[in-house]
Formats: structure tokens, sequence, C-alpha cells
């Protein structure tokens, strides 16, 4: 079965699930998945298995999902990423993501990421919020930070983040550890969502404007500091300072609307086509 065929049934199985409101904590059967290559494994920088995104196969490394509010506004609703991470973080006492964690958002298909969202959980900072790029292109990872200061920030709470093991019981999948060859431990979801009204707003403040019907494309990574992607980057092995334009590493996801509906490519192959009438949200490797 290649990854095509296997992201169909994981459509199938997705959308009988899709009109009901998704909580940060859900099992990820509920969770639209990104199949593919996401991510490699070990191939983090700086020696924290809690850092490195993991998934192979159907024990998917990412995830998103988008309430809508049952409202008939295309700019409101609740934006939600999962990441599959090697192991826990903290020390043995308190379990507990001490890093930051982003969704890197590029919104006019140009090639660069034009707003963060995500955690940064790192030293006493706790903040879940929006987040400007840096002053560089932003087109490459080397390129690439995320400005010092918030759009806006969320007091964390039950409803917007969560950090927990996961159980492929409930969550999908095949293995609570999908990486035996390197911690040894089971694998954590840290899950945040974000209201899509205050990223749209912060987008239009640079003159891009999206709803959601805008197709959207993503980068994901874990880091130690706030300002670089310094730790792993999700569906690249390894690469943090690489000049490589993000496109040509294939690390964006698909161009999808934040429903999840692919937006079918020129090329796209019929197994392309059948996933969007789907509504599923899958990768598609890159050369
Ligand atoms: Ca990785
Ligand atoms: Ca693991
Ligand atoms: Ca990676």
């Amino acid at each position: 079965m290649n990854s095509l065929t296997s992201g169909m049934i994981a459509c199938s199985l997705y959308t009988a699930w899709s009109h009901a409101a998704v909580s940060v904590s859900d099992p990820s059967t509920a969770w639209t998945p990104m199949i593919g290559e996401y991510d490699y494994f070990a191939d983090q920088q700086t020696g924290d298995p809690a850092s490195d995104i993991v998934g192979a196969g159907i024990n998917y490394g990412m995830f998103s999902t988008f309430n809508d509010n049952g409202s008939a506004s295309a700019t409101d609703g609740t934006l939600g990423f999962r990441l599959r991470l090697d192991d826990r973080g903290g020390n043995k006492n308190v379990i507990e993501f001490r890093r930051n964690a982003w969704i890197g958002i590029d919104a006019d298909m140009s090639g660069s990421i034009d707003v963060f969202l995500g955690l940064n959980l790192q030293g006493n900072a706790a903040t879940l919020g929006i987040f400007a790029p840096g002053s560089g292109t932003n087109h490459s990872p080397n390129k690439t930070t995320v400005s010092s200061t918030a759009y806006i920030t969320y007091a964390l709470s039950a409803a917007n983040y969560d950090y927990r093991p996961v159980d492929y019981l409930t969550d999908g999948g095949t293995t609570n550890d999908v990486t035996p060859s390197t911690s040894g431990d089971p694998d954590y979801y840290v899950s945040f969502m974000i209201p899509f009204a205050d990223v749209v707003s912060f987008l239009a403040g640079r003159s891009i404007q999206i709803n959601d019907e805008t197709p959207l494309r993503y980068i994901s990574a874990t880091t130690t500091q706030g300002n670089r992607l310094n730790q792993d980057l999700g569906g690249v092995n390894g690469g943090v300072t690489s000049n490589s334009a993000w496109t040509d590493l294939g690390a964006f996801t698909p161009p999808a609307t934040i429903r999840g509906n692919l937006i079918p490519e020129p090329s796209g192959s019929i197994l392309m086509l059948a996933s969007l009438a789907a509504g599923c949200f899958i990768r598609r490797r890159q050369a």
C-alpha cells in the first residue's frame, strides 16, 4: 500500500468524524492526519528526544483540525495542530513540554512563512500565541526566524493546550512508540488551538486576506529558543540551518483549506482529486 492509498483509508475514517467539534485532547482519529514522511527519527539537533517530531505509516506525526463553531462566518472558529514527539519532556516527577512548537503558515503561496502559531514554553515563558516572522526572507530554514514579541497571546488552558502520551487504542495507528530504535519510550502529542479570527486579522494587517476556503500550507518546527528554528523541522531530515528554500526541502504540507480540503495542483492525480472529495489533508512527497 503506498502512502497515498493509506491516506485515502485514513480519510474515509476521518470523514465520519468531521462534523463534531474536536477538542485539543481528543483522540487523533478525530483529527486530520498528515501522511507521508512526517517526520524522520532522531534528526532533532539538540539531543532532546522530547523535541523530535516523529511519525511513520499510519502512526502519523502531524495533525490539524478546525472547528467552525457552527456559524456561517468564514473567518471564525478554532484552528488546531498536533505534533507527535519521540519522548516526554520534563523530569520524572513533572511531565511537561518545556520547548517551543511552531506551525508556520505560507498564506499567500509565495514560499515564505507569513505567520507563526505556537507554544513558547521555554524557560519561564508559558505562551501560546500568534507571532510575526522575523525580518529575514523567511524562505529557507536559515533565513527564517520568529519575532520575539507576540502579536497576541492566550492563557494556557485545557481548552487550548494539551500534552499527553499517545494511546494508539484510541488515537489510531499501531503503536505508542513508533521509535523503538531511539529512546524506547512512548511518544507524546503536543497540541494547541488558536482562534482563527486572530490569524485572519494578523494576516490582514500584512495585506494577506484569508478565510476558511483559502489554500494555506504549513511547516512545523520545534525549538529551544523563541526566535530560531533550531531543533527539528517536520517533513525534513535535519536541515535546521539549510539555505534551501522551504519549497525545495519539501517542508510544506500540500495546499489545503483549514477545513482540510486539498487544493488540486495542475498535475494532480486522480487520487488527489478523490482525496479532495473526501475532505482529507495529506502530504505529498516532494523531490
Ligand atoms: Ca524528527
Ligand atoms: Ca518514542
Ligand atoms: Ca525533521
